[in-house]
């Protein structure tokens, strides 16, 4: 009698230690997928960062303004702008949203880009001249010596 029950806990400690490693390798797959998840997270994040137009004049709009923040160009030809916004939709201002708006003299334009995306857009300006742009959606808009730009037409 006692004999069978030693017997039925050896069997029992040997299931014990035969379900642990398939545990354990269990526990390692899901490490490695919530891992490979937010690398890939990242990683697609940034890639949708990279400008869509290699062409296009590359400019960056956060909260720390435009960069560039001076654009040069010359009368009659168009220019065209990949305008890029890496904040996220948790800026408390504007909810990250930010424009690039050219009202005076040249053009009426107001180009909207949302969080974490970007926007190509294509003008021509026709007169020579120093224009003013800047953004109205965050941070006190025009009046934040930041959100300004001056594209120079010559
Ligand atoms: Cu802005």
């Amino acid at each position: 009698m006692s004999r069978s029950k030693k017997h039925k806990g050896k069997m029992l400690k040997e299931k014990q230690t035969k379900k642990l490693p398939y545990m354990s390798i269990l526990f390692m797959v899901i490490v490695i997928a919530i891992f490979s998840g937010a690398i890939y997270l990242i990683m697609s994040k940034s890639a949708s960062l990279d400008p869509v137009d290699k062409d296009a004049i590359k400019m960056t709009i956060t909260m720390a303004g435009f960069e560039p923040n001076i654009i040069r160009a010359k009368a009659g030809q168009p220019v065209t702008i990949n305008l890029i916004n890496p904040d996220n939709s948790h800026h408390t201002d504007g909810g990250g949203v930010h424009n690039f708006m050219l009202t005076a003299g040249l053009a009426n334009m107001n180009i909207t880009v949302q969080p974490e995306s970007q926007k190509v857009f294509t003008f021509t300006p026709t007169q020579k001249g120093e224009y003013h742009w800047y953004c109205d959606s965050c941070c006190g808009g025009r009046e934040n010596p930041s959100m300004h730009g001056t594209l120079i037409v010559a």
